[in-house]
């Protein structure tokens, strides 16, 4: 490859047709530019479709276990690679080394997981009714799909999509967030040497607005999987269901954890420092409120903030720091608007609130670790998804309380609660209306092999990852074959 980070298309490394740069830049230390990406115009987003349609006549047809065993050869050069492509995530869109190197770990967890599905893609066998006949159920793959990601896990979330798409016999373009081009270029790279066929898959750079959209409303797509803001994915669904095409969307949360009076605090406060501020708030699955009970209200806070002051900021890559930048200009002013919104709405400000310049925070976009306690459930702080670093805290009087607070939001992505009492967590459990809940854990830390995803306003469609109903389900459809060999006419339900 040269300098510039290329477009994929047809098996070929190539500069886009309208000559168009973007650069991608460190969020840490902005004089770092991380990449030159080339620009991916109409017609080369055309070729790549087109080079995917052409690829599906012969990759829906290779053996599902011979597809598996490329995936195989890529996982195994993203287990080499893992250090590397970890340092890499953190310099292009700041997390800090540990999460980075988390982000590839979930990657290969998945391209292992999928993998394994090329010798499995399971259906039913059922007997049938009639003599001489017999019944199955077989998943087929759709055709050429658009993958549409994020930047906040820069390989795992397209390593969710890529696997299990190519693994069910599905070609694909993939359309990265232009914040981490770079990474998500790596991981191309690394399926191209693993032996993927030209065209399977293929890769254009962008912005969301003008190649993203003009991706998603392509005709020659069969369906679209994508993950991002509520806004974005509904607005695609639209378009999708009057295509006719198959969407699935993962988006938005306000996820919450509930402290309980007899809940184990130390424990609860790791967690609200790991979900709240992990990836510096910016995941859809980050802590962003904290419903206490009021008998520990007042001692909780105290140690959750006490714990926050602790985090220390910086560039990801250096070992001491805990808390990394926000990803550009855009989400960082973003946020700030929210800290602001949460003054004017009489939240109190208990620690954070700014904007961090200090030392080495100069030269990036953070800000600091920042805890808004009497949140109110109808604030916009406490209602709309903010990703980044701020927790609203707010006060239940109750279980029943609490779990009314956590659902009375239009997201519903993850929830957890820190309680001793089974009953209180069976309670919880079962009356948490979120697609993931956890019992004395944090909102984040969803593994590769169960489904993935939310209710509500948080998702769209089938689930992602791993397990009975996830990605699979959208990356295959059902046919059912019933063959008759007895050789004469016979008649369902009524041949008996
Ligand atoms: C996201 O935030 O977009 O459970 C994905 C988690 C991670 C995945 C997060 N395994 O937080």
């Amino acid at each position: 490859m040269s300098g510039t980070i290329s477009n994929f298309i047809n098996g070929k490394w190539e500069e886009s047709s309208t000559g168009e740069t973007f650069e991608s830049i460190n969020p840490a230390d902005i004089s770092d530019v991380v990449g030159t990406v080339t620009k991916a115009g109409k017609s080369d987003v055309d070729r790549a479709v087109a080079a995917a349609r052409e690829a599906y006549k012969t990759w829906r047809l290779v053996p599902a276990p011979k597809r598996g065993e490329i995936l195989f050869r890529a996982a195994r050069t993203l287990v080499k690679r893992k250090q590397e492509l970890g340092e890499l995530e953190t310099r292009e869109m700041g997390k800090i080394l540990k999460e980075g190197l988390g982000d590839v770990q979930e990657a290969i967890d998945i391209t292992y997981y999928m993998a394994g599905e090329g010798r499995r893609l399971s259906g039913e066998t059922v007997p049938s009714e009639l003599p001489d006949k017999d019944c199955k159920s077989v998943r087929v793959p759709v055709g050429v799909f658009g993958l549409i990601t994020p930047w906040n896990f820069p390989i795992a979330i397209p390593a969710w999509k890529i696997m299990p798409a190519l693994v069910a016999g599905n070609t694909a373009i993939f359309k990265p967030s232009s914040y981490t081009a770079v990474s998500a270029t790596r991981l191309v790279e690394i399926l191209d040497d693993a032996g993927l066929p030209p065209g399977v898959l293929n890769l254009i750079h962008g912005r969301g607005e003008d190649t993203g959209d003009y991706l998603a409303c392509h005709a020659g797509l069969d369906g679209i999987s994508f993950t991002g803001s509520t806004a974005v994915g509904e607005r695609l669904a639209k378009n999708c269901i009057q295509a006719g095409k198959k969407i699935s969307c993962e988006m938005g949360g306000k996820n919450a954890i509930i402290v309980m009076d007899d809940a184990k605090l130390d424990l609860a406060v790791d967690g609200a420092v790991w979900g709240g501020f992990g990836t510096t708030g910016q995941r859809c699955t980050a802590a962003s409120r904290v419903v206490v009970h009021e008998a520990v209200h007042d001692q909780f806070l105290e140690m959750f903030v006490k714990a926050a002051s602790r985090l220390k900021l910086g560039n990801g890559l250096h070992h001491d720091t805990t808390m990394g930048p926000l990803v550009n200009e855009t989400q960082m002013k973003r946020v700030l608007s929210f800290i602001e919104t949460g003054k004017q709405e009489g939240a109190g400000l208990v620690i954070g609130g700014k904007a961090c310049a200090k030392g080495e925070c100069s030269k990036g976009y953070f800000i600091e670790p920042t805890i808004f306690s009497g949140v109110k459930p109808h604030m916009r702080i406490a209602q709309e998804e903010i990703f980044g670093p701020v927790v609203c805290v707010m006060k239940a009087t109750d279980l029943e309380h609490a779990i009314a607070i956590v659902n009375g939001s239009s997201y519903g992505l993850t929830s957890s609660i820190y309680t001793q009492d089974v009953n209180r967590a069976a309670v919880a459990e079962r009356d948490l209306d979120t697609g993931i809940v956890y019992i004395n854990a944090s909102t984040i830390g969803a593994e590769v092999q169960l489904p993935f995803g939310g209710t509500k306003k948080s998702g769209l469609g089938h689930r992602e990852a791993g397990g009975r109903g996830g990605a699979l389900d959208m990356f295959t459809k059902w046919k059912i074959i019933y063959r008759d060999f007895s050789g004469r006419l016979q008649k369902a339900q009524i041949d008996r």
